[in-house]
């Protein structure tokens, strides 16, 4: 493990990674009988060749290390409700020395750029970059711009002001959404500098519209996705899973790709 690879997350120099944590941010009403259960997810994660596995330290110890060992994590050190309203804050209920005894490759945090609370969030990811990487961990940074002085989230220079700012606190990879402007996520990409940017992939759209905008992005230079919902609500995942590997380790584009997956 090296940090030219990201502590072992890149793959060709991208990375695919497997988000599970909306169980705990939005609640159950994400799933269905199938991806309520984690072992589903963790199949989805083996089979569909991901980087990795993102998920609260719970979910982790309850599966990770009875059925999936293989499967590189990345556990979450906080959380927040659907219930919190006003400007949101989130707070380490976990510490990087547990992410790694329950065999963590990273760990992942998120931070409300634009809350009120935006400085305990910061001064909480800082002593968690120092004591992951003491412990050669990669550190994922969710960044959301959110709060009562956030007129636009996904405006461009929002978006990528929060990329400069992951990179000036010491994430390995930052986390962004995309609003479909090319131009837009260039900009972000160079402002991250050497923090390697993933986008977050939202509600669930069709399949191929979902290839096309990784495909876009990744024209604009990011390094992969951190995606959930459009993964394992998929009634395909595993194809899904093949078609995505495929646009984003092989260049494949996405029309092709999508015409591969088995109807
Ligand atoms: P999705 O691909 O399902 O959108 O997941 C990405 C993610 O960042 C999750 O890790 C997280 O639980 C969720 O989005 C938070 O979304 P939001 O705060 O925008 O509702």
């Amino acid at each position: 493990m090296d940090k030219e690879d990201v502590y072992g997350l890149l793959r060709k120099g991208k990375t695919m990674i497997l988000a599970y944590d909306q169980g705990f941010e939005h609640g159950p009403s994400d799933f269905n009988e199938h991806n309520v259960n984690p072992k589903y997810i963790f199949d989805i994660a083996l089979e569909g060749r991901y980087s990795a596995l993102a998920v609260q330290a719970g979910v982790a110890e309850k599966y990770h290390k009875k059925y999936y060992r293989d499967i590189p994590l990345i556990i979450k050190l906080n959380a927040k409700t659907k219930f919190m309203d006003g400007d949101p804050v989130s707070l380490q209920h976990t510490s990087v020395a547990y992410a790694r005894s329950l065999g963590a490759i990273g760990v992942g945090y998120t931070i409300y750029l634009g809350s009120k609370y935006e400085q305990k969030m910061f001064k909480e990811f800082g002593k968690i970059v120092e004591e992951a990487h003491e412990h050669g961990m990669a550190v994922v940074l969710w960044m959301y711009p959110r709060g009562l002085k956030v007129e636009n989230e996904i405006a461009n220079d929002v978006i990528a002001y929060g990329a400069r700012i992951a990179m000036e606190l010491g994430a390995d990879i930052v986390k962004v959404k995309f609003n479909g402007d090319l131009e837009g996520m260039r900009w972000t990409v160079k402002s991250a500098a050497a923090t390697r940017v993933v986008i977050a992939g939202g509600n669930k759209t069709d399949e191929l519209s979902f290839l096309k905008t990784v495909e876009k992005a990744l024209q604009a230079g990011i390094t992969g996705i951190a995606v959930g919902r459009n993964v394992w609500q998929s009634d395909r995942p595993i194809d899904f899973s093949r078609a995505l590997n495929e646009v984003i380790f092989d260049g494949v584009g996405a029309e092709e790709a999508f015409s591969r997956m088995r109807k």
